[in-house]
């Protein structure tokens, strides 16, 4: 079975999504994602002028080898770019097999371990009270986890706030919107938000926080140390997450478990986080970690030190990798959790799925490959709109970490 073609498909059903579609001289295909949020132009160059080329003509079915090809033959290893690149090329191919095979990509990985991933959505409010508020639509809708993220006096675009409920999506401009941080304001606000939402909500319910890499390891210390009492889920991203010492200082400070990993892009970024024991969870994706074929690599490793993972899954990442994530969690055995911010109405209808939700956990459904399409004549309706990522000041105007 040999790839006859491949392209790349950008399209906007509200945020921008880049696919790569893979076909055979057999007629199957298989798709992949290559999203890289505020950064889409540069994998589509990526994939079209160096990595489609090399593909036609190759065996579909050899997977291991066209994964070392792209990611030894590029020389220049990791990155977001080139990951994303060889994880749409990856994914695409799983796909491919599984629909050759008449199995989703969850039996070739070794059969399921579990029926269907957990799963936390994200809550934001203004202020406590709307959080609070937010995070009981979750429980109505039946998650068993919730992200909760508070807006901070004194700061007008809190990270995670103030841009809509159930479809948060931080890309909101065509030049980056600038907002204002103080780590001050924010420590002395956030207990309060997990006070409030413990008598609210009692101590079943997961609750997780995402610190979006803004504080400093002592500052992520008090934070951690701060949160015990309500036995958070994880602490996210707590420092600039390309310092892998830093969470050395944050551990020996709190049992609050840590969770990093959304922004890496091989095991070589996670690698001394897992073997020191220095994280509860990693977060890495398939779409940002070159695919199936790397991520299952990097989760065998995690799994000797009982670091379990949880995939990144903000709305940047396709329904397709959303697709190949839930076939991964389903089997992997030192699972998690899955993040799940829902696509808009207009996204799901782009990229028609199998996967479904139900008593807060996502189905994968039983289609071959992942279960993930792309109707092509919709998708065409919705042209690229350039859209970047937000920059976050300190009050005197410092760039700090976004
Ligand atoms: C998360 C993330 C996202 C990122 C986004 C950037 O935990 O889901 O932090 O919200 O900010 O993926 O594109
Ligand atoms: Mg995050």
């Amino acid at each position: 079975m040999r790839i006859r073609s491949a392209r790349v498909i950008v399209t906007c059903p509200g945020r921008n999504f880049v696919t790569l579609k893979i076909e055979t001289d057999q007629g199957i295909y298989g798709i992949g994602d290559a999203t890289l949020n505020g950064r889409e132009k540069a994998v589509v160059a990526y994939l079209e002028e160096h990595v489609i080329p090399v593909l036609i003509g190759r065996d579909a079915r050899a997977i291991e080898d066209i994964w070392q090809f792209l990611y030894r033959g590029a020389y220049w290893r990791r990155g977001p770019v080139t990951m994303r690149a060889i994880a749409a090329v990856d994914v695409a191919l799983w796909d491919i097999k599984g629909k050759a095979l008449g199995v989703p990509i969850s039996d070739l990985l070794g059969g399921k371990s579990r029926e269907a991933a957990m799963v936390y959505g994200h809550a934001n409010g203004a202020d406590i009270a709307q959080t609070v508020d937010a995070v009981a639509r979750y429980v109505d809708l039946g998650y068993k986890a919730v992200r909760a993220q508070t807006g901070v006096p004194g700061m007008a675009l809190a990270y995670g706030v103030g841009r809509g409920e159930l479809h948060y999506e931080p890309a909101d401009a065509t030049l980056p919107t600038e907002t204002t941080w103080s780590t001050h304001k924010y420590l002395n606000h956030v207990p309060k938000l997990f006070d409030a939402l413990r008598d609210a909500h009692g101590t079943d319910l997961h609750l997780l926080h995402d610190g979006h890499h803004r504080m400093t390891p002592i500052e992520a210390a008090q934070l951690g140390k701060a949160l015990e009492p309500h036995r958070l889920f994880w602490l996210e991203d707590p420092t600039p997450a390309e310092n892998q010492e830093a969470f050395r200082l944050i551990r020996q400070h709190t049992t609050t478990p840590l969770a990093v990993g959304e922004i890496f892009n091989t095991l070589w970024d996670a690698k001394d986080l897992i073997q020191n024991q220095l994280i509860d969870y990693l977060r890495m994706t398939i779409v940002g970690s070159g695919g199936i074929t790397h991520l299952r690599r990097v989760a065998d490793f995690a799994a000797l030190w009982q670091v379990r993972m949880g995939s990144h899954g903000a709305t940047d990442l396709s329904p397709v990798t959303m697709g190949a994530a839930l076939n991964f969690d389903v089997w992997v055995p030192n699972f998690g959790i899955q993040e799940y911010m829902r696509h808009t109405p207009e996204t799901d209808a782009v990229f028609p799925h199998h996967y479904w939700f139900a008593d807060g956990l996502l189905h994968p459904g039983d289609a071959p490959g992942h279960g993930v399409d792309i109707d092509e004549a919709l998708a065409a309706k919705y042209p690229y709109e350039p859209r970047q990522l937000p920059v976050a000041r300190l009050e005197d105007g410092t760039m700090w970490n976004w």
